[in-house]
């Protein structure tokens, strides 16, 4: 088998087996293009992977001015040269013919090529009078988890300062909204606690809602070789499906999809009664530990185990597991974010890990985990949910000090409500009083819940849409001015990983045509508009990464994200380094909470919290006396179920999510050979009995339908629980053979067109993991198993 096959085939590679404490071995992945000899090529240069949140760092090789392939950073901390399927092969997609080269304006209703100039001359003029006839809260921005820091910095200062919206949000808050609302919950703060490090030191892992085996397959393999090495981890998978994760488990606990809450009230009683918890010492490091145990008294395994299903020996057994850690590492993602107490739920992970004093120590940690790039940025930057540097919008001392570092007026900075959450942006304009909506690295048409209406709010005459992408996406389809953004290998900047590892991707090539950085256009932008300071000066003064950066330095500088000890140079050298980084801690911080919770008091947290059950937010004063020493906060939450549970008509729980050979809404991974072959269309997974119950056999051509929409796809039978069916969500319609959606009220193939417009009460994030749903024959046979897996 060609090497290339093979790591389709087996996406995690060969073992390098390594016992506890030990440092995990090297071992450097390279996929140059057929027939590019290693010594032609011509310049290697470093980056980091981009279509993740782990931050695997790499070279990017470069001949005669293309792209011909990668390698991984063999002393990188993150990944020791590994590199996972999608990066081996997906920045191929760099090259296609069909990127987007040149502006394009709406003209007569059609799109049409335009120069720089018209296209942003067109923008500016817009934003202009809007800001002249509406005010700023008229214009508002949806970005990404994958723009770089330099972009997502100068973005929020033009919204923010610039401009003085408070609509700027990220796609963060699809992705992990919820990982910075559980840690702000407890730890007063976003910042992740853990450190990936932390694998080779735990006795025990634990899984929640996390398929890391797929979604960071370099995380993976780490675990992998620490489960063949010597004195190797216990491992506990929480996952409706039986993942790889799952087949390793040594307890899989597989509830009912949207139970999870349940389930950890659960497992906090059963820690808390078989006495493995430290009374003192969690006394000493957090409050609420009285109310917590009240509020799991009652919530025994056999109670959760009718709620979600899953036999309460199942539950006792992992409580056990957990119980009897010494070294326990917790990881937190989608199975848990995307539901509707998704922070409630997280942050009894958190709690777990407090109780059993499992924190701040090498094999003791927590990684609420990303899943974008650079969503961490968003969060850091100020473009999804709080004011950059992780400052507080409810305390003015937080805005007066941004204010300073901007040389603004506090006022211009809208703080008078929590920054605006991407759903009700486009609530605002569903309903018209937001007039211009500037989309820059993510494809909600695809991405969002309920797609027909995403579209009709995208498609409305009087909304002025502008998107910024690589390619003419379903989203890009609908816009009013589409601006050819250039990529990851073809621009320069940092971005920081799940674990607070901060990378330096270069540039190695040109963009095609007349893309440009979006740091470029969004400089372009603020000199059109030209934004001013308190003193008359430009209130964007940078032009370039390396300022942009040093920008973002300042105002990261006494904040807990501190930047301040970082430089391109030291980067360069050094490969990944984690913040906070300063002269006094040069070397980066490997793990948080070593030495008690430094940022939960109530003059320094970034939030005062909210109710988990409601998500009204906590006054301060409230939050004072809450927490008068600035604590860890043990916060409980009683379990509710789902929204909308299944019925006669919708019998089924549909849940989705993703394959390790696709990234997202397939832009990239799409056009990229190898990966797409092997998983080339949508698809729908039940397990046998319940097939055979509906008289369906793998292969057959099936719909999923819920009260929102339609979506086709090929059966696959596969090991999810009974009464579940999952599909992914990567399929939208660029590459069918219309290239585009079929008319409205005909079965799309995008999972989203299913989903439902709701979210968690607390971090605003989207259910893409509950609804209630029908599977329906459309065609015998009329697929193939649509690819590996
Ligand atoms: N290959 C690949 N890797 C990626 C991405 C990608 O698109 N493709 N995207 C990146 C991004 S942005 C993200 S956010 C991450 C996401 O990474 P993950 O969160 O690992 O991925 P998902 O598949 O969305 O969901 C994880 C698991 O949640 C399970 N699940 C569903 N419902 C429930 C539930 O109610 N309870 C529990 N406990 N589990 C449930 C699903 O069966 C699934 O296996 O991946 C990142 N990495
Ligand atoms: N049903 C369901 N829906 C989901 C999820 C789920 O699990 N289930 N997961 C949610 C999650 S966690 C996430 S993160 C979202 C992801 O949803 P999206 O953000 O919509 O997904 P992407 O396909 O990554 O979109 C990124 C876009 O940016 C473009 N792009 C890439 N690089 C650059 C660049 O450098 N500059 C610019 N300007 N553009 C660039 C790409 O071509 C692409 O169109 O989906 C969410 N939607
Ligand atoms: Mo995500």
């Amino acid at each position: 088998m060609a090497a290339r096959e093979r790591r389709i085939v087996d996406p995690w590679g060969e073992r390098t087996p390594y016992g506890r404490g030990e440092p995990w071995p090297v071992r450097v992945d390279t996929h140059l293009a057929p027939g590019v000899a290693r010594e032609t090529v011509e310049r290697w240069v470093p980056a980091a992977s981009l279509l993740h949140s782990n931050g695997d760092a790499m070279d990017i090789a470069v001949r005669k001015g293309r792209i011909v392939g990668v390698r991984g950073r063999a002393h990188d901390r993150v990944n020791r040269g590994r590199l996972g399927p999608k990066d081996l092969f997906g920045w191929q997609a760099n090259a296609s013919r069909d990127r987007l080269t040149h502006p394009l304006v709406r003209r007569g209703g059609r799109l049409v090529e335009a120069d720089w100039d018209t296209a942003m001359g067109l923008v500016a003029e817009r934003s202009r009078d809007l800001l002249a006839e509406h005010g700023p809260s008229s214009l508002g921005f949806y970005t990404s988890g994958q723009l770089f820091l330099e972009e997502t910095y100068t973005l929020a200062v033009i919204a923010r300062a610039g401009l003085g919206t408070n609509h700027i949000d990220g796609n963060t808050r699809l992705c992990t909204a919820t990982a910075a609302e559980a840690l702000k919950e407890t730890f007063g703060c976003d910042g992740q606690p853990g450190s990936y490090a932390d694998v080779d030191h735990a006795d025990t892992i634990a899984l929640f809602g996390h398929n890391a085996a797929e979604t960071q397959p370099v995380l993976w393999m780490r675990v992998l070789d620490r489960l063949d090495g010597p004195d190797p981890p216990r491992l506990l998978c929480v996952d409706p499906r039986a993942t790889p994760v799952a087949r390793r488990a040594d307890v899989h606990l597989a509830p009912r999809p949207g139970t999870n809450l349940a389930l950890m009230n659960a497992l906090l009683h059963e820690v808390i009664r078989a006495g493995h918890v430290d009374e003192r010492r969690v006394a000493e490091h957090a409050v609420g530990f009285d109310e917590l145990r009240a509020a799991v008294a009652e919530c025994t395994p056999a109670w959760a185990a009718e709620i979600c299903d899953v036999p309460a020996e199942d539950i006792a057994a992992a409580a056990r597991l957990l119980g009897g850690a010494r070294r326990l590492l917790s990881t937190v993602l989608q199975g848990f974010y995307q539901s509707h107490q998704a922070t409630a739920a997280s942050v009894q992970v958190n709690n777990l890990n407090l109780l059993l004093g499992m924190v701040g120590r090498p094999g003791a940690g927590i990684l609420q985990m990303n899943g974008q790039p650079t969503a961490q940025n968003t969060r850091e930057c100020g473009a999804n949910g709080d004011l950059p540097g992780f400052r507080n919008w409810q305390n003015p001392d937080h805005v007066a000090d941004l204010a300073r570092v901007w040389n603004v007026d506090p006022l211009t900075i809208p703080h008078w409500a929590p920054p605006t959450p991407a759903l009700q942006i486009f609530r605002y304009a569903e309903q018209g009083s937001l007039h211009m909506l500037w989309i820059s690295g993510t494809n909600p048409a695809v991405s969002l819940p309920e797609l027909a209406r995403i579209r009709s709010v995208l498609s409305q005459e009087r909304l002025f849409v502008v998107v910024q992408d690589l390619f003419l996406t379903e989203t890009a389809q609908l816009a009013d001015v589409v601006l050819p953004a250039a990529t990851w290998g073809e621009k320069t900047g940092t971005f920081t990983n799940a674990d607070r590892t901060v990378h330096l991707s270069e540039q190695a090539v040109a963009p095609p045509g007349e893309a440009r950085s979006d740091l470029d256009i969004l400089l372009d932008y603020a000199r059109r508009m030209d934004f001013r300071d308190r003193s008359g000066g430009p209130l964007v003064s940078w032009h370039d990464p390396p300022s942009a950066f040093a920008a973002w330095q300042r105002c990261s500088a006494g904040r807990p994200c501190d930047y301040t000890g970082l430089s391109y140079d030291l980067l360069r050298a050094r490969g990944g380094i984690q913040w906070p980084c300063t002269a006094q801690v040069p070397e980066g911080t490997e793990r948080l909470l070593t030495d008690g919770v430094p940022w939960a008091a109530a003059e320094v947290c970034e939030t005062y919290g909210r109710d988990l059950i409601t998500g009204a937010s906590v006054d301060p004063s409230t939050y004072r006396t809450l927490n008068p020493e600035g604590k860890a906060v043990l916060k409980a939450a009683e379990y509710l179920p789902p929204h909308e549970e299944p019925s006669e008509d919708f019998p089924f729980r549909l849940t989705t999510g993703r394959t390790i050979y696709h990234f997202h809404t397939r832009t990239k991974t799409g056009r990229v050979p190898e990966l797409n072959a092997a998983a080339p269309d949508m698809w729908v997974e039940l397990c046998a009995a319940d097939a055979a119950g509906l008289g369906l056999a793998a292969g057959d051509l099936v719909e999923v339908t819920t009260p929102r929409g339609s979506a086709r796809g090929v059966l696959r039978i596969a090991d999810v629980r009974r009464g579940t069916v999952f599909t992914p969500f990567h399929y939208g319609y660029w590459d069918t053979p219309a290239g585009h959606r079929p008319p409205e009220g005909e079965p799309g193939r995008a999972a989203n067109e299913t989903t439902v417009t709701d979210w968690d009460p607390v971090s605003k994030q989207p259910l893409y993991k509950t609804a209630a749903a029908r599977v329906v024959l459309v065609a015998r046979g009329a697929g193939t198993e649509g690819g590996t897996r």
